[in-house]
């Protein structure tokens, strides 16, 4: 049987503790990222250099004893390996070329070409599959085709994400012609990171809760429901974690309707909720406010215990329910861990 705590949880065993990681653990709130990010001079060119990628995927790891590592990479290097142009601008966030119509869409490159960008990734994960220590899990990951659709719409974040509901309700056909390209995409993708040594895939679908009822099956639930059951045809044994973040009740029924092996929940529903109405259906990850790890002291100390016994009867991986920000303290997450893994 597999030593690996991650792999039990999403295959249905309730532990002693959860086993932990957390989104974003390799990011700015710490010291040594941004030290290795500095050396590689960007940000994508920290993605795309693989010793400098995977040295940022260890540096938690090697912190915190984290149960899991995560790819270090971006939802939107996909959209880039289809053709259109990537840059951030520095303190804004991502830029992205539009991508609004069928003669766009026209000029993508075939999705079997993305690999031709994308191979620093998998290299990345080849070395990762070597320097981990032998209980730690590696987590591949893309956005989900909704969230990646938002970005390459507008070609930037937005917080309502205006645009790409603009196109889904005025130029339908177009819409739905990006997000089978995007799906079809994420799936040559996902099964190169797997090749490559991921051994548990994350779809996050950051923007689900902004489509509401029909679209939320159209667009949230169909095209993750393909991308896993073409992934699950070719790496059956490879388990899936769905994020619908901001789902609420769209959370209800995920994991049947998509065939996710498990569900990671935002804060923005209780984790008694959740393990009422989630896990049934089996493996959930969260939910912790990712505040705490700005904020700190006995208010951390107790929200972490609240959601380690809300979730202590069913298969759980402890996660925050969003990433990790910038002005986080790492003793805060140190904290965090300590009082997990004292829970039992
Ligand atoms: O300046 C920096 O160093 C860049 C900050 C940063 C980081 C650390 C970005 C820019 N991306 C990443 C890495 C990243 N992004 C990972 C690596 C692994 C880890 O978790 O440690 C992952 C899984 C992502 C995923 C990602 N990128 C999402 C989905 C998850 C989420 O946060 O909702 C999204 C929406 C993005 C787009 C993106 N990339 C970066 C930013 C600032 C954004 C959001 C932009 C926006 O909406 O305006």
């Amino acid at each position: 049987m597999t030593e690996k705590k991650i792999l039990r949880a999403i295959g249905g065993e309730v532990l002693p503790t959860p086993p932990i990681w957390m989104m974003r653990q390799a990011g700015r709130y710490l010291p040594e990222y941004r030290a290795t990010r500095a050396r590689a001079g960007d940000f994508l060119s920290l993605c795309y250099t693989p010793d400098l990628a995977a040295e940022v995927t260890l540096q938690p790891i090697r912190r915190y004893g984290f149960d899991a590592a995560i790819l270090f990479a971006d939802i939107l290097l996909l959209p880039q390996a289809l053709g259109p142009k990537l840059w951030f601008e520095t303190g804004e966030g991502p830029r992205l070329e539009p991508t609004t119509t069928l003669d766009q869409l026209r000029a993508l490159k075939p999705v079997g070409a993305i690999h031709e960008t994308l191979g620093p990734v998998y290299e990345t994960l080849r070395i990762l599959g070597r320097e981990l220590p032998r209980d730690t899990t590696l987590i591949g990951f893309a956005g989900a085709p909704w969230t990646v659709a938002t970005y390459m719409i507008a070609g930037r974040g937005s917080p309502d994400q205006a645009a790409a509901h603009r196109l889904k309700d005025e130029e339908r056909a177009t819409f739905v012609a990006l997000i089978d390209i995007i799906t079809e995409a994420t799936i040559h993708y996902l099964s190169a990171q797997i090749e490559a040594g991921a051994e548990v895939v994350k779809l996050f679908d950051s923007w689900a809760g902004s489509l509401k009822g029909t679209d939320f099956t159209d667009f949230a639930v169909r095209p993750t429901a393909r991308i896993i059951a073409a992934l699950k045809a070719r790496h059956p044994g490879t388990p899936v974690i769905a994020f619908p973040r901001e789902a609420g009740p769209g959370y209800i029924g995920f994991a049947r309707a998509t065939g996710a092996d498990c569900v990671a929940i935002d804060n923005s529903v209780s984790p008694e909720w959740a393990a009422e109405h989630v896990q049934p259906d089996g493996c959930v990850q969260g939910n912790l406010a990712p505040e705490h790890m700005v904020t700190g002291g006995q208010a951390l100390i107790e929200a972490t215990r609240h959601v380690v016994r809300a979730f202590a009867n069913g298969p759980h991986i402890f996660n925050l329910g969003h990433g990790i920000t910038p002005d986080a303290n790492p003793d805060h997450v140190q904290l965090m861990i300590d009082t997990v893994r004292a829970s039992a």
